[in-house]
C-alpha cells in the first residue's frame, strides 16, 4: 500500500499541486491527507465531479500545470460532458489527471449498483480516450504509474486516469476526524429518520438518497409491523432523488410523497431544486438531512453549514421553508408542514455518524422496484 503523503510527494515532483474532486470510500484516506495537508486555495471539494473537471482544467489554464480530480467510477458519469467536450485533445486538449476509485471491480465483492460501472471502467475509459493505469499499490510501481501519466499529459495535451483499486492507500489517521470539526449538537440521522417515518400515512411515499440514509431508513421500516413497501431507496445517481420523486409526485397527485436528501446530494445537482419549485407538485414533500459532510465515505465536508439551504429552496420557488435542529423542532415542522401545499421543504440540521453495525437491503433491488411499482399501482386503483 502507498502511503498518501508521497503520493502527493511524487506528484509535486511533477509540478502537480491542485486537488478537487468528490469524495470516495475507497479514496477516503488520501481525501483526510489531502484535508490535513492543503490549503483552502490547493484542494477544493466540488459540487459533483463536471465540476472538478472544469475546475481543474481552469487551473491549467491559468497555472500551466495540470492538477489532479479525484473520484468515485459512479463519478464518471457525472465528468463525461467536460472531459470530452472541453479537455479532450480534439476540444481545447487540457491535461487533467483523474484518481479514480475502482468500486465494483469484477471479483470483488461489491453493491449492485457498482456492479456495471466496476465492469465497464477499464472499457469506459478506452472508449473516452482516456489511456489510464492501475494504480499501483508498491511505492516504486506508484511513482512509474505517476510518471508514465505525467509524460503523457505532456506530450497529448488531454487527460490520463490513474484507477485505484479498494487498499491501495494505506491508512491516515486525520488530524481532526473527519466531519467532526462541522459537527453540531443534536441529534443523528437515524434518529431523526425514525420520527419522520413515524408521522407518515401508511399511503404516503418515501424516496431515499444514496448512502447511509438509505440504509437506516431500509433497516428502521423493515423492523415495523406489517408490510412498509411504499419506500424506494435510491443507492446509487447520487442527486436525483429528488427528480425521481418529480416524476412520482406528478403522477399521483392524492398522496404526499417524500424525498429524504443528503446536503453533499442535493447540493450535486442543486438546479433541480428550481425545476421542482416551478413544477409545483402539491403533494411533494423535500426533507434534507444536513450533517454539513459526505458522511457515507467518511466525513469529507460539503459545504452543507455554509449555504443556506432553507433560503435557497425559498428563493427557488417552494412554498413553505423550515428548519429543524432538535427533536423537538423536527416534530413541530413536521406538524406545520401538512398544512402548506407543496413542494415544501425541510432542512433537519444533523450531527454526523451512523451505527457500525448498520445493515444493508437484503433483497435485490429489483424486487424492491417491483414491490414500490406494485404499491403505487395498487394504491392509486383503491
Ligand atoms: C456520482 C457519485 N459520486 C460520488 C459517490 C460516492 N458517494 C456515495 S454517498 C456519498 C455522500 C453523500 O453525502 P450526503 O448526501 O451529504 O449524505 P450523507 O452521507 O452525509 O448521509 C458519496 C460522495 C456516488 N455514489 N456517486
Amino acid at each position: 500500500m502507498i502511503e498518501s503523503q508521497d503520493f502527493i510527494g511524487v506528484l509535486a515532483e511533477q509540478g502537480i499541486d491542485f486537488f478537487c474532486g468528490v469524495p470516495d470510500s475507497l479514496l477516503k484516506d488520501f481525501c483526510a491527507y489531502l484535508a490535513d495537508s492543503c490549503t483552502k486555495d490547493r484542494h477544493i471539494i466540488t459540487a459533483n465531479e463536471g465540476n472538478a473537471v472544469a475546475l481543474a482544467s481552469g487551473h491549467y489554464l491559468a497555472a500551466g500545470r495540470p492538477g489532479l480530480v479525484y473520484m468515485q467510477n459512479s463519478g464518471l458519469g457525472n465528468a463525461i460532458n467536460p472531459l470530452l467536450s472541453l479537455a479532450d485533445a480534439g476540444v481545447y486538449g487540457i491535461p487533467v489527471l483523474l484518481l479514480i476509485g475502482w468500486r465494483g471491480e469484477p471479483g470483488t465483492a461489491d453493491e449492485p449498483q457498482h456492479a456495471t460501472q466496476g465492469r465497464i471502467t477499464p472499457d469506459l475509459l478506452q472508449t473516452l480516450g482516456i489511456p489510464y493505469r492501475i494504480l499501483s499499490p508498491d511505492p516504486a510501481g506508484m511513482r512509474e504509474c505517476i510518471d508514465h501519466a505525467c509524460e503523457y499529459m505532456r506530450t497529448h495535451r488531454s487527460p490520463f486516469a490513474l484507477v485505484a483499486r479498494k487498499n491501495t492507500f494505506c491508512r491516515y489517521v486525520p488530524r481532526a476526524v473527519p466531519g467532526k470539526e462541522h459537527d453540531v449538537p443534536g441529534f443523528t440521522r437515524e434518529e431523526a429518520l425514525k420520527i419522520i417515518v413515524d408521522q407518515m400515512a401508511p399511503e404516503d411515499v418515501i424516496v431515499s438518497t444514496t448512502g447511509k440514509v438509505s440504509r437506516e431508513l431500509f433497516e428502521y421500516r423493515g423492523s415495523l409491523p406489517g408490510k412498509q413497501p411504499g419506500f424506494l431507496p435510491v443507492v446509487g445517481s447520487m442527486g436525483h432523488a429528488s427528480s425521481i420523486v418529480l416524476g412520482i409526485a406528478l403522477e399521483h397527485e392524492n398522496r404526499t410523497v417524500y424525498c429524504i436528501d443528503g446536503d453533499g446530494s442535493v447540493i450535486m445537482h442543486m438546479g433541480t431544486l428550481g425545476i421542482i419549485g416551478h413544477a409545483s407538485p402539491k403533494n411533494f414533500v423535500h426533507i434534507v438531512m444536513n450533517n454539513g459532510t459526505h458522511d457515507s465515505v467518511g466525513g469529507q465536508p460539503t459545504v452543507g453549514f455554509f449555504i443556506r439551504l432553507a433560503e435557497i429552496a425559498r428563493a427557488s420557488g417552494y412554498t413553505h421553508v423550515a428548519r429543524a435542529a432538535t427533536e423537538g423542532e423536527l416534530r413541530n415542522r413536521l406538524e406545520s408542514l401538512r398544512n402548506h401545499d407543496g413542494p415544501v421543504f425541510l432542512e433537519v440540521v444533523i450531527s454526523t455518524g451512523s451505527r457500525e453495525d448498520l445493515g444493508r437491503p437484503d433483497r435485490s433491488l429489483r424486487e424492491i422496484k417491483e414491490e414500490f411499482m406494485d404499491f403505487l399501482q395498487r394504491r392509486s386503483s383503491q
